[in-house]
């Protein structure tokens, strides 16, 4: 799929992560730019970290209008990708239904649907005998312990292979002479000038990076890690408002399927849907604590479990499989921090908290355009590090699929 080379002392660029955001980075520097002397590098393997533990939900209908036209462009990516990389990422159109049980919920989803309208994106709420016949599966009685009022219906909204979706940016960029460098960590981000005690921060210019692997120099240095963005930015004298939590995920046994719809109910704290091999796969919010410790726990799966089965309790006899988890950087606004950062040179594309995997095409695409003009594209302007000193918050947190 790519080639193994030997890891050189100088790079036009250099990507730390080796997840769908440095690799679609990469990609788009080398497609739609022409820059080429590239090197992603990454402490584990390609895909390994938030890129290979998403529940692969991707949609656009956001809660702000920045946030909508963002994702908007990732779904457009996504469309097309298969094409694009010549790889089947079993991208499924399938439709997304965001439940709501409270009337709060419901106002919300009308909030979100008008905004998610004026912007052309086909979304709408709809009423419980809709929602039924979109999922047969769901008990939508009135009775239910937390009965289903309607739901936010977004048609264009589905599922991707996400592992198809890392291998193709790699292979593809790759095939363009970006050289991917696995176990290969980054210890240091080196600068100079920086108003730092120790010659980094504000002010400074960036000049390379040091690895497990020895010291390469270059003037572009890229964070697209998830998990350890702040460990990394803080390399370089730049603080993040990011803490990092936990966010658990589990699949079941494979069976028919019935389930031809993603459902997510942020009241219970439980998205799912099923794959083409008839797996259920759920997710929940993120843990409410900061670490970097990716156990399993009870907790979620007896949570898990018992939402669930309000949701559908015809399911009570399939079994869990596996579960797992990933780190999830959070932002004060539930939205990224992208583009260039005080330390010239140094450019940032983290703080993806939970929709991280939904805009790694767009994220790429667009810090692709940032490094090769030198200015920031406007889909990534209303999310630059300084709007948290500034105020100008783009608040996404009405549109987490669940409660975090
Ligand atoms: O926001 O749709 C979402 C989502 C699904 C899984 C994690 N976040």
């Amino acid at each position: 799929m790519w080639r193994d080379v030997p890891l050189r002392t100088s790079y036009d660029v250099v990507i730390v992560g080796g997840g769908v955001h440095g690799l679609a980075c990469a990609y788009y520097l080398a497609t739609n730019h022409g820059i080429t002397d590239v090197a992603v590098l990454d402490k584990g393997y390609l895909g390994g970290g938030g890129s290979g533990r998403n529940t692969a939900i991707v949609r656009s209908n956001y809660l702000t209008p920045e946030g909508v036209a963002f994702y908007d462009r990732s779904l457009a990516l996504y469309n097309t990708m298969a094409v694009d990389l010549n790889i089947n990422v079993m991208f499924s159109r399938r439709g997304h239904m965001t439940l709501a049980h409270t009337d709060s919920a419901l106002r919300t989803m009308r909030w979100r649907a008008e905004v998610n309208k004026l912007q052309d994106i086909d979304s709408d709420v709809i009423g419980p005998d809709e929602v039924k016949r979109l999922a047969p599966s769901l008990d939508v009685s009135p009775g239910a312990r937390y009965p289903i009022l309607g739901a936010l219906h977004h048609p264009p909204g589905g599922i991707v292979r996400h592992d198809a979706v890392v291998w193709g940016y790699a292979r593809g960029a790759d095939h363009r002479g970006v050289e991917l460098h696995q176990k290969t960590e980054v210890l240091d981000i080196l600068v100079e000038g920086g108003d730092g005690p120790d010659g980094k921060g504000p002010g400074g210019t960036v000049t390379g990076v040091r690895t497990s692997r020895g010291d390469i120099s270059a003037p572009i240095v890229v964070n697209c890690t998830a998990g350890w963005a702040t460990l990394i930015s803080d390399m370089a004298g730049v603080a993040l408002p990011i803490s990092t939590r936990p966010l658990q995920a589990a699949v079941t046994e494979p069976v028919k399927v019935f389930l031809p719809t993603v459902v997510v109910s942020g009241s219970l704290h439980v998205y799912v849907s099923q794959t083409d091999r008839g797996e259920l796969v759920f997710g929940a919010s993120v843990d409410p604590f900061n670490t970097y410790n990716i156990r399993g726990s009870l907790e979620f799966t007896e949570e898990l479990a018992g939402h669930v089965l309000e949701l559908m309790p015809s399911i009570s006899r399939m079994r869990l499989l596996r579960q797992w988890s990933g780190l999830c950087d959070m932002t004060p606004d539930y939205s990224p921090i992208m583009g260039f950062t005080p330390v010239d040179g140094f450019l940032c594309d983290v703080g993806w908290g939970t929709y991280g995997f939904k805009a790694g095409p767009v994220s790429g695409e667009q810090m692709a355009e940032a490094i090769a003009t030198g200015r920031t594209p406007k889909l990534i302007e209303p999310f630059p590090l300084s709007r948290f000193a500034a105020g100008d918050l783009v608040g996404e947190k009405g549109a987490a699929a669940v409660g975090h």
